[in-house]
């Protein structure tokens, strides 16, 4: 059967993996053997105990939307009991799992929402700290008086026209949209009729249709896909953003350090997980607040760091160390010296409370849709938000003198980072070259070849894919070739974490390259700009967007002709296959790596990666090789340069 021979070949090289083929970061690598040590085993050691996959999984074509299932496609079975195809069962697959994605993201930017509106009430204790980003919200919202409005007013105001936009049941909603998409967009995707008219109703919407008995359509079903995606994009990523940079601040560049050698043992270490600044915003105030109470406990201080994207959050508006990634996470906890790990949602791997448990470490969740038995739960109200932070920060105080100096293994790896490059913040570093016009500079060497073109390397970490290896590698041999990389979410954290997100990176771009972030950096006041540039966390995806529209729309292009690409070379979860939905929506071909599960369906797999550029000026391509997929990216730059009459 088709992928068959995928799976027997993963299995194989999954099992002869030594250490060294399992991360390129040198503390995961000294922290294997710690672990093995401690008899603690990992995501990488249960990942040898789950193959092979399995091949109707692997490939999409089995089926458990209803109860005469679960179905699977087999030599004497060409459909499920119901009747549903191969096709059918790859593609509401598919759905479901872009569905998943949209989801977390859309209520991730409920919540925000929720938090401003009680802020703006002076219900919770959040000041706004960008007065100008809420006004132009305001001002782009089609809200009256939005520039002289007392704050608070306008705050409530912006708040309630997200959450109508969000829960939008009809034709009512689209602001969001209107206000972040190009006009080229919005004809194509209302031609496509996947215009989405807030965020939740096409996760309803697709929830119901591929419920047993309903769409038997794979074209239609994937037309459902980036209509998920597409809200995923301006009622998930633009909205969360927007509404986090009104509470906590627009991201300017920061310095800071990455990697595990970020703690520190003589401190009380909390690392945040998770995704939403809601609650690592207070738990940094906290920490600031409570050091003299650690001191009391003996140790010198406290010291926050970041993991996953709100460890991103923290980074670049508070400059807040960042002590790893996903595939980190487990591994931080087993050097024995965080005395908490607080968590929030989304991409908490379950077995940390099991890792905790060797040691004095707490794990704390905080959210009501995100519990773990062994952990210690402690829900955080935003209207209690300074009272709940300092409970938290209390306990890793006490925690800390429970500790076992002789558990405790820090790998010394640290690379410096300067993270914090909102469009915004670009804008400012190239306004100083050219006040009238900031982009010309940025539009000039695109011209020129300087700067061939960009992709953004996004997403997770996948260990079914050594980690960071790709997300490394593939930035390397494109920063080369002189493409500059934009990074978000894991991929960032791999980025800054292999030094190439700190100004003397800037050498390891091609020449014409580097005399770009030379130039930039010098007027950023830096030695040179990185030749990556960390911009956020996954919802920051949103800030991509707002540099090619703008970029798009000072061209007068669409974006889809632009000479960009995105890649998230270590697929893992279903927030990043909605992302990659959107991007390629926007016109943005996106590399993914390892494959979501569409290899049963040929028909759904050429939708994917060849009928969408005919319809969406882009589509998916796939390599598991960094060099490789570099020339395919490249070449999907060079071939937008050559449209657009420029220069290879
Ligand atoms: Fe099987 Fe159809 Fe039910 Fe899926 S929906 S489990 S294919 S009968
Ligand atoms: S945290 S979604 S593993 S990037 Fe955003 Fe990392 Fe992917 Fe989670």
């Amino acid at each position: 059967m088709k992928g068959e021979s995928l799976i027997t070949r993963e299995k194989r090289e999954i099992e002869a993996r030594g250490d060294e083929d399992k991360s390129i970061d040198p503390a995961n690598l000294e922290m294997f053997e710690v672990a093995r040590r401690a008899g603690i085993e990992t995501v990488f050691d249960r990942l040898e105990r789950q193959e092979p996959k399995c091949p109707y999984c692997y490939t999409g074509v089995s089926c458990r939307n209803c109860v005469m299932g679960p179905c699977r496609i087999t030599a004497k079975a060409d459909r499920g009991v119901c009747g549903a195809t191969a096709d059918v069962m790859v593609a509401r697959g598919l759905l479901r799992n872009t569905l998943g994605g949209t989801a977390s993201h859309v209520d991730h930017a409920r919540h925000v929402a929720l938090t401003l509106l009680h802020a703006a009430r002076g219900e919770a204790p959040y000041p706004i700290r960008d007065e100008a980003k809420l006004r132009s919200l305001g001002r782009a919202l089609g809200i009256e008086g939005a520039e002289s409005m007392p704050l608070r007013e306008l705050a409530e105001r912006v708040a309630l026209l997200a959450l109508e936009e969000i829960g939008a049941t009809h034709a009512n909603g689209g602001r969001w949209l209107r206000m972040h998409a190009t006009q080229e967009r919005l004809e194509t995707w209302s031609r496509l009729g996947v215009l989405p008219e807030g965020g939740m109703l096409p996760v309803l919407e697709g929830m119901h249709r591929t419920s047993m008995g309903n769409d038997a359509d794979p074209v239609n079903l994937i037309l459902g896909c980036i209509k998920a995606g597409i809200a995923d994009g301006f009622y998930g990523l633009h909205l969360s953003t927007d509404l986090q940079d009104v509470l906590f601040g627009t991201p300017r560049p920061k310095f800071s350090s990455a990697g595990m050698g970020v703690l520190e043992a003589e401190y009380v270490n909390i690392a945040c997980h998770g995704h939403v600044p809601i609650l690592s915003e207070k738990i940094v105030e906290a920490a600031e607040a409570l050091q003299e109470e650690a001191r009391k406990a003996g140790a010198k201080g406290i010291r926050v760091v970041g993991i996953c994207c709100t460890g991103n959050e923290i980074l670049e508006r508070q400059g807040i160390p960042a002590v790893g990634n996903e595939l980190n996470s487990e591994l931080v906890v087993a050097t024995g010296a965080l005395d908490a790990m607080v968590v929030d949602y989304q991409c908490i791997f379950p077995s940390l409370a099991q890792i905790a448990g060797c040691f004095h470490t707490k794990l704390i969740t905080t959210a009501p849709i995100v519990k773990i038995p062994g952990a210690e739960h402690i829900e955080f109200e935003e209207r209690r938000a300074d009272e709940v932070a300092k409970e938290i920060v209390r306990l890793a105080i006490e925690s800390y003198r429970q500790r076992d100096p002789g558990k405790i293994h820090i790998p010394k790896f640290k690379t410096e980072v300067v993270a914090g490059f909102s469009v915004e913040a670009l804008l400012e570093v190239l306004s100083k070259i050219n006040p009238s016009d900031p982009l010309a500079p940025l539009v000039d060497s695109i011209a020129a070849g300087d700067i061939k073109g960009a992709v953004a390397i996004v997403g997770c970490n996948n260990p079914r894919v050594p980690h960071d290896l790709m997300h490394v590698e593939l930035a390397k041999e494109l920063v080369k070739r002189d493409i500059l990389v934009l990074a978000t979410g894991c991929a960032a954290h791999g980025h800054a974490k292999a030094g190439l997100m700190k100004p003397s990176g800037y050498r390891l771009a091609g020449e014409r390259l580097q005399r770009v972030l030379k130039a930039l950096g010098e007027a950023a006041g830096l030695e040179a700009l990185p030749p990556v540039l960390h911009f956020g966390s996954c919802v920051d995806n949103s800030r991509i967007n707002q540099l090619l529209k703008a970029l798009a729309e000072k061209l007068n292009v669409a974006i889809k002709d632009l000479p960009v690409a995105a890649s998230a070379p270590e697929l893992t979860t279903e927030k990043a296959i909605s992302i990659g939905t959107w991007a390629v929506a926007l016109g943005v071909t996106t590399h993914v790596n390892p494959l979501p599960r569409i290899m049963g369906s040929e028909l759904v797999t050429e939708l994917l990666t060849q009928k969408a550029e005919e319809l969406l000026g882009a589509k998916f391509i796939h390599s598991p090789d960094p060099r490789e997929s570099a020339d395919m990216l490249e070449e999907v730059i060079l071939e937008k340069r050559r449209k657009l009459g420029l220069a290879a």
